[in-house]
């Protein structure tokens, strides 16, 4: 499985907390290229269905919390997120879904590339194939 959890450096004190997040670091180990959000979720609607022959990941569930399922072609693990102190890394090849969006969910994601369509697997069976052959 092409996926960690990540634990953030965390500044804590009185007034409250800071988390830095570099590129090319332990904690986001590519060049940071881009970065988006994903906010206004809804528990019944679901996102991802895909893959990525390039693209890497990090992503903090800075408010609310998400379930990942994350396939590699062989098995299938899910990983929830809910707390801003951890990142999930996922790297190339791994098909992703998301379920099960609090309400208020906030998802920021920094990715290692801009973005490209023409680099997602949006189709199951073509995945499949792509990573067992
Ligand atoms: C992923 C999960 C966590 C862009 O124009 N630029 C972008 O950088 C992105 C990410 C998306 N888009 C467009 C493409 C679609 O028309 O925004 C629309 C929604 O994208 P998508 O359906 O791919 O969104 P999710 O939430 O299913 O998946 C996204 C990322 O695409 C994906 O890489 O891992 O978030």
């Amino acid at each position: 499985m092409n996926y960690k959890l990540i634990d953030m450096n965390i500044f804590g004190d009185d007034r409250g907390k800071l988390i830095s997040l570099e590129g090319n670091s332990n904690v986001i180990p590519f060049d940071i290229k881009r970065v988006y959000y994903i906010y206004d979720t809804a528990p019944d609607q679901d996102r991802g269905m895909h893959a990525h022959k390039e693209l890497e990941q990090v992503i903090v569930a800075i408010d609310g919390a998400c379930q990942f399922i994350l396939d590699d072609g062989k098995s299938r693990e899910k990983i929830w997120l809910n707390t801003p102190e951890k990142g999930l890394y996922i790297g190339k090849n791994m098909w992703r879904e998301m379920k099960h969006f609090s309400y208020g969910c906030k998802l920021m994601v920094l990715a290692s590339t801009h973005y490209d369509e023409n680099e997602y697997i949006r189709d199951y069976d073509t995945f499949l194939k792509e990573v067992n052959d």
